[in-house]
């Protein structure tokens, strides 16, 4: 029997990060046993915003050159109440995003047994989505600048940046992984009525694109109606791509129709594979519940099913998958869905889940 070993980069980061991130350690831990011939190297990065304020920086400045080395970057999440936001997500999240090209975000959301959507008569199954999001460029450029600094006349510019490249690979993309889901069916979000350059060239390079994927059935849609799309009509959607501040918003969204943020995961995704792509719910740092014990880890460990899916290990990605559906359904459920479960609680299950489904298959043969 050949062992098949991967390295993974954990950066817990701030605030609930860090226990999310702890409780998928062992998570994985649970795989090594019940999938003997896969194991997980994992080396943890103390990064984030206590580093921040010893360092002056999120990460050191060599920081992309240490993960390179890695075959995936399992991420907690930023943000502190006492540096300001654009610095902790810049200098660590977007840093990783930006620098490895990882132009892809992927974000599932699904109804999971036991948690209930806030849309009334939305069952498991009602509501499986996947939001492509694009996570290189659009909103996100870091173009813009601020002049007359404190004078009346100051002036702060922030420029999207759409590039027919950066476009065209994400829409791809979206293609692709519509074409592979059962409905082959994307939504194209956009917002070319009021955005009359960057968007209606994304437009058109969707129409474009489509051409090469004539049995996925697509449509295109405003995303200030798309939002009332999700709520009054979730069954009428299945994949959807969107620039990169629009998805950000509509996976919110979409984490609060499927119970809570703390069950959402999301990948963002090196296709290339030229460098380690990364891996995190879609949450973050939640300071009011730091240290309290009552994160919901499902959204992290959902990310490590993506991880591994991404690593091609499917038989573990779909053990934890199988897993989580079995703890939600069994009612560990912490208090953003509606529980009183703790962290510990829900980690433990599903680890159990995890192992006990190693021993039935080995009773069943
Ligand atoms: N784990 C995700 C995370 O930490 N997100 C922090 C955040 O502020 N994200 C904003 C964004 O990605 O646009």
């Amino acid at each position: 029997m050949t062992k098949r070993s991967y390295t993974i980069a954990a950066i817990p980061a701030d605030g609930i990060g860090i226990e999310v991130i702890d409780a998928t350690i062992e998570v994985l831990e649970a795989l090594q046993q019940r999938f003997p011939d896969v194991s997980y190297s994992v080396e943890k990065f103390d990064w984030g915003s206590d580093y921040y304020k010893k360092h002056g920086r999120m990460m050191p400045a060599d920081g992309l050159d240490t993960l390179k080395r890695f075959d995936a970057i399992l991420f907690g999440a930023v943000g502190a109440p006492d540096v300001p936001d654009h610095i902790t997500l810049w200098g660590l999240r977007l840093e990783i995003c930006q620098g490895f090209d990882q132009y892809a975000n992927v974000r599932p959301s699904r109804v999971l047994p036991g948690i209930s959507s806030p849309l009334k008569n939305c069952k498991p199954g009602d509501l499986d989505w996947v939001i492509v999001r694009e996570n290189t460029e659009g909103e996100y450029s870091g173009h813009g600048g601020r002049a007359h600094k404190g004078h009346p006349e100051e002036v702060g510019t922030e420029v999207s940046i759409f590039t027919r490249a950066g476009v065209t690979r994400i829409m791809r993309y979206a293609f692709e992984l519509a074409r592979s889901r059962p409905r082959k069916l994307l939504t194209v979000v956009t917002k070319s009525n009021a955005q009359r350059h960057g968007m209606v060239m994304w437009d058109e390079i969707a129409a474009e694109v489509a051409k090469d994927y004539p049995d996925v059935t697509w449509d295109k849609m405003l995303v200030d109606a798309m939002t009332a799309r999700m709520v009054l009509n979730p069954k009428s959607l299945d994949t959807m791509v969107a620039t990169n501040l629009h998805a950000d918003i509509l996976s919110d969204l979409a984490g609060a129709l499927t119970g809570s943020l703390g069950v959402a995961p999301t990948a963002n995704i090196d296709p290339e594979r030229r460098y380690p792509s990364m891996f995190e719910p879609i949450h973050g740092s939640a300071f009011d519940i730091t240290g309290k014990g009552i994160a919901n880890p499902i959204a992290s460990f959902w990310t490590a099913a993506q991880m591994l899916t991404h690593l091609g290990e499917t038989s573990a990605a779909d053990a934890i998958r199988s897993a989580i559906a079995e703890t939600t359904g069994a009612g560990y459920l912490t208090p953003d869905v509606g529980g009183t479960a703790r962290t510990r609680d829900v980690t433990d299950a599903v680890t159990r889940a995890i192992l006990d489904s190693g021993a039935q298959r080995k009773s069943t043969g």
